[in-house]
């Protein structure tokens, strides 16, 4: 099914798939992926809009299916052959992302719907229980909006103080004025790892390391990294990592909480009901151990299930052969958008991921979009749930490309060549 050889492949959208030199055979990987045949307006689809979502592989599709077909039952709670079965499947899921991003222990993998619930979670639990009046919470100007405004809302409700870390013009953090802005007072700092809407790469293992010698845990939202690079919780030493699977060519729906286990079993749990008790009475509820603690109610069973096919997927390529071919086509579609006039590209961090944001000048990010989309090009536009950043570069909104591991160099060239179509409509 993957062949990582170099060769020539055809399918659907053939016209946009010629030989690519990487060593990465991407023709194969399409053919992993039926969406890819799709046409839009006629047009052969071109996807990317990766940073959105990641579209899913037919091991994932399949998985899903056969689990509705040959498992569908409730987990945790049946004696019955299904109920039994669900829930090893569902827990095999769990070994998967655990082992995935090294984790020392199952009980510090919490499956959640996203990374959005995975930062809220923490937040309503460990935020709740550690921040109080004038302690501060340290994020960034390039966070997504769930990693601002659940901080946010717990600094208002504490009288606690949010700070951020500034950028600088090319996107990236302003490391130098992070000291700064830690005190005594500072109880979290909670870090993107890769922005959504610059593609840069942040420095996490220095800001863990710097924060853990003040005695500050960290939380890293790595819903941009955990498809592009190889994770390590325990190298990086972060207390926090979240992300969404459905970025990672899982299941929408689903999402991971790594904690640290002395701070996990430290914190109350989230929601309560079915599952995450141990014992109920109208007196008082014993927890269930970790990670259990945190899952309340029937979770996403079909699609936590679906992660671990995508886990599977993605370690049968090898995260590393992945990244090396998303930086080639990176490399490549940086020297060809240079060569548009009017580019201006928003983010231009030394260490980037294939996102790449950029402004047409005069001409309006959705109507980019829009002509795009008739040339069956799917791409971004608008803030990308970042606010102060467009606040930052003092602009209302970006078009964003962003790259996975079944795009091609020839889709890159279809997507130079639409672009001259925008010129033409705003000639
Ligand atoms: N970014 C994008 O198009 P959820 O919605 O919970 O799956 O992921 C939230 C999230 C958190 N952090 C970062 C860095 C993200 O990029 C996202 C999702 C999508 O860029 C949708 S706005």
């Amino acid at each position: 099914m993957i062949n990582t050889s170099t060769k020539t492949k055809t399918d659907a959208s053939e016209n946009l798939i010629l030989k690519d030199t990487s060593g990465f055979d991407a023709g194969s990987i399409r053919k992993d992926f039926p969406i890819l045949n799709t046409t839009v307006h006629g047009k052969p689809l071109v996807y990317l809009d990766n940073a959105a979502t990641t579209h899913k592989p037919l091991v994932v599709i399949e998985k899903t299916r056969e689990y509705f077909e040959e498992t569908n039952s409730n987990i945790h709670r049946g004696v019955h052959f299904l109920s039994q079965k669900a829930t090893n499947e569902y827990e095999e899921a769990r070994e998967k992302v655990r082992s995935f991003i090294n984790a020392k222990s199952l009980k510090e993998i919490i499956f959640t719907k996203g990374a959005t619930e995975s930062i809220n979670l923490v937040a309503s639990t460990f935020g709740r229980m550690n921040i109080n009046a004038g302690d501060e919470i340290i994020i960034s100007y390039m966070e997504h909006h769930s990693n601002i405004v659940p901080w946010q809302m717990l600094t208002q409700e504490k009288g606690a103080v949010l700070k951020v870390v500034p950028i600088n013009d090319h996107g990236e953090l302003e490391m130098d004025k992070l000291p700064g802005l830690i005190s005594e007072k500072t109880k979290l700092i909670s870090i993107v790892h890769v922005s959504n809407s610059l593609g840069t790469i942040n420095p996490v293992k220095e800001i863990i390391d710097l924060a853990h010698s003040k005695g500050i845990p960290v939380l890293v939202d790595g819903s941009q990294s955990i498809q592009h690079l190889k994770i390590d919780v325990r190298e990086l030493d972060c207390d926090f990592f979240v992300f969404s699977g459905h970025k990672l060519y899982g299941p929408t729906g689903t999402g991971v909480l790594y904690g640290k286990e002395e701070l996990l079993e430290s914190m109350p749990p989230y929601q309560g009901g079915g599952d995450m008790i141990a014992a109920v009475s109208f007196e008082k509820t014993l927890y269930n151990e970790l990670p259990f603690k945190f899952e309340a109610g029937t979770p996403n069973i079909a699609g936590m299930i679906g992660l671990g096919a995508a886990i599977d997927y993605v370690r049968g390529i090898g995260i590393e052969k992945i990244a090396s071919y998303e930086k080639y086509l990176s490399d490549y579609a940086a020297s060809h958008f240079v060569d548009i006039p009017k580019f201006r590209p928003i983010g231009s961090a030394k260490e980037k991921v294939s996102v790449f944001s950029f402004i047409l000048a005069g001409i309006h990010p959705h109507d980019i979009g829009t002509i795009l989309d008739f040339e069956g090009i799917a791409i971004r536009t608008g803030h990308h749930c970042t606010q102060p950043v467009m606040k930052r570069f003092n602009i209302p909104a970006t078009a964003r490309v962003s790259i996975a591991m079944y795009n091609t160099k020839e889709e890159i060239d279809h997507f130079v060549r639409a672009i001259n179509k925008v010129f033409e409509v705003f000639a």
